[in-house]
C-alpha cells in the first residue's frame, strides 16, 4: 500500500476514533403491529420488517400487540420515551388511542398509520393513512355476489346471506360491513339473516360457522371479512356435510394464497383483495418525511378481486 493511502486510512481511523466524523444519523422507525391473528398480517408485517431492515439508513424497533389494545398503547409509550423519530401504527381498533397520539404529537414525533386508522376525533394527531378502501372493498364482494347470482340464474327468489365480521370495532370490520350492505340494500329479495365476529381469525370463522349452521339450514351465502375466516368457514361448512362454493356461496377479503387454493379447488367462490405489502410504501414515505417532504392525507393501495374464473391463472404470481 502506498504511503498516501496509508496516511488516508490512518487520518479516516483517526476521525472515526476522536468523533471528529460522526457516521450519519440513522432513521429510528417505531413500528407497532396490532397482532398476527391471520396470513394478511403475517405478510404485512414481513413486509414492512424486510423491507426497512434492508435499508442501512434506518433502524426499525418492532412491536407485537398480540391483538391487545393495551399492549398497543404502551409500545407506543415506549417508542416515545425512546424519541423515535416516526411511529408507524396499525390501530387495533379505533377509538382509545387519542392520549397516547396527542403524547406523540407534543413530543413532535410523526405518526403514519398503516392499514388501519383511527376515529376521526383523534386523526388530527396522525400524519396520513396508508392502506385499503374497505367501505368499496364490502362494496366490491356485494357487486361481485349480483354479477354471479344473475350468471348462476339464482337471484330470483330471497336470497339468505350470513356474514362473519371482523374484529369489533376495528376499521375493517366497520367498513366492510357498511360497503356490503350498501349492495345489500339494493336487492329487495337479500337478508342478512345472521352477522357475528370471528375476530379475523381460522378458529373464530370455524366456531361462528359451525353456530350459524346449528341455526339455520338454509344459508346460501356467506360474506367473511377476510380469507382466514373464510376458510374456518369453510371447515365447519364440509364437517356439515355440505360443499363450500356449491351448497353455499362463500367470499373472502383479503386474496391470501390459501383462498386462491380453495377457488381453484371448488371451496370458495371469491376473495376481494386487500393488498398487505406495504413496505415499499412505507419505507418511501419515511424518507419523504426526512426530506422534509409533505406526505398526502391518505395513500391508498391498488388491490383487485378475484374468483374462480381467474384463480389458477393468478395463484402462481401471489406473493402472500
Ligand atoms: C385489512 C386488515 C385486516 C385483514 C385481516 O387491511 O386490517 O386485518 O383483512 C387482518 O386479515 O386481520
Amino acid at each position: 500500500m502506498k504511503l498516501i493511502q496509508k496516511t488516508l486510512v490512518i487520518l479516516a481511523l483517526l476521525a472515526v476514533a476522536t468523533g471528529a466524523y460522526a457516521a450519519p444519523k440513522k432513521i429510528v422507525v417505531g413500528f407497532a403491529q396490532l397482532g398476527s391473528e391471520s396470513g394478511w398480517r403475517t405478510a404485512n408485517t414481513i413486509s414492512i420488517q424486510d423491507t426497512f431492515n434492508a435499508d442501512p439508513s434506518v433502524t426499525l424497533l418492532y412491536s407485537d400487540a398480540q391483538q391487545k389494545q393495551e399492549n398497543q398503547i404502551r409500545a407506543l409509550r415506549t417508542f416515545i420515551a425512546r424519541h423515535v423519530d416516526v411511529i408507524l401504527f396499525t390501530a387495533l381498533v379505533e377509538t382509545g388511542y387519542g392520549p397516547v397520539m396527542q403524547q406523540a404529537a407534543r413530543a413532535h414525533i410523526p405518526i403514519i398509520m398503516i392499514d388501519r386508522d383511527v376515529q376521526k376525533s383523534d386523526q388530527k394527531y396522525r400524519l396520513c393513512i396508508m392502506g385499503s378502501d374497505f367501505v368499496k372493498e364490502g362494496q366490491k364482494a356485494g357487486l361481485w355476489l349480483a354479477d354471479y347470482l344473475k350468471k348462476m340464474n339464482m337471484d330470483n327468489g330471497p336470497i339468505n346471506i350470513v356474514q362473519i365480521e371482523g374484529t369489533t370495532g376495528s376499521a375493517p370490520a366497520i367498513e366492510r360491513s357498511q360497503g356490503f350492505a350498501d349492495i345489500v340494500k339494493d336487492h329487495s329479495n337479500w337478508k342478512i339473516t345472521r352477522s357475528q365476529t370471528g375476530n379475523f381469525t381460522v378458529d373464530g370463522g370455524k366456531q361462528v360457522m359451525q353456530a350459524f349452521l346449528k341455526a339455520d339450514k338454509g344459508i346460501q351465502v356467506l360474506f367473511a371479512q377476510n380469507d382466514s375466516m373464510a376458510l374456518g368457514a369453510e371447515q365447519a361448512i364440509k364437517e356439515a356435510g355440505l360443499k363450500p362454493g356449491k351448497d353455499i356461496i362463500v367470499i373472502g377479503c383479503d386474496g391470501v394464497k390459501e383462498a386462491f387454493e380453495a377457488m381453484v379447488a371448488g371451496e370458495q367462490n371469491a376473495t376481494i383483495e386487500c393488498n398487505p405489502l406495504l413496505g415499499p410504501q412505507a419505507l418511501k414515505a419515511v424518507h419523504d418525511l426526512m426530506d422534509g417532504k409533505k406526505l398526502p392525507g391518505r395513500i391508498w393501495t391498488v388491490e383487485g378481486v378475484y374468483d374462480q374464473t381467474n384463480a389458477a391463472a393468478a395463484l402462481p404470481t401471489r406473493q402472500y
